[in-house]
């Protein structure tokens, strides 16, 4: 121990193992938009809604879910194709919450939606235009991961 009575060999792996955390972000999410308090980051890669919430959970993340314009325009800059939104009525059909099951203030619907076709859209899709439609769960999007930044 030195005079700080910190164990050099301690704080060193502490930075490093904080380090390597970045690093594994920098390997699964290839792209980052920072907006407000938010930090979305996208994996670039489509996915089912089930397989983006357990990416984003894996990073003690949430799925992105704008609440406002500033945030969905941000989300919309980010991506090249359409993205799973972390709001979803599987609970009660049209009834849209978040995935901590709050009911969704801001939203940003195409004309004529949610339609729920074919009874079976419960999940929400961003368009590259940033307007939302309801889509089934199980088809695939791009993952974008939201972090309290
Ligand atoms: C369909 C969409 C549906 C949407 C409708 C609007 C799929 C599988 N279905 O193509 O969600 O409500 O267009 O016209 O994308």
């Amino acid at each position: 121990k030195g005079d700080s009575g910190i164990d050099p060999g301690k704080e060193f792996t502490l930075a490093s193992q904080c380090h390597s955390h970045f690093l594994i972000l920098g390997l699964i999410f290839s792209r980052g938009k920072q907006v407000g308090k938010k930090l979305y980051l996208t994996s670039g890669k489509k996915m089912t809604f089930h397989g983006v919430k357990s990416l984003c959970a894996q990073f003690q993340a949430s799925v992105a879910t704008p609440t406002n314009a500033e945030e969905n325009k941000a989300i919309q800059e980010l991506i090249d194709a359409e993205a799973f939104l972390g709001i979803t009525d599987e609970e009660t059909e049209g009834q849209f919450v978040d995935l901590t099951g709050k009911m969704v203030t801001y939203q940003n619907w195409n004309d004529g939606e949610p339609n729920n076709a074919d009874s079976a859209e419960h999940c929400v899709e961003i368009l590259k235009d940033g307007k939302w439609n309801d889509i089934s769960c199980s088809s695939h999007f791009l993952a974008i991961c939201e972090f309290p930044a």
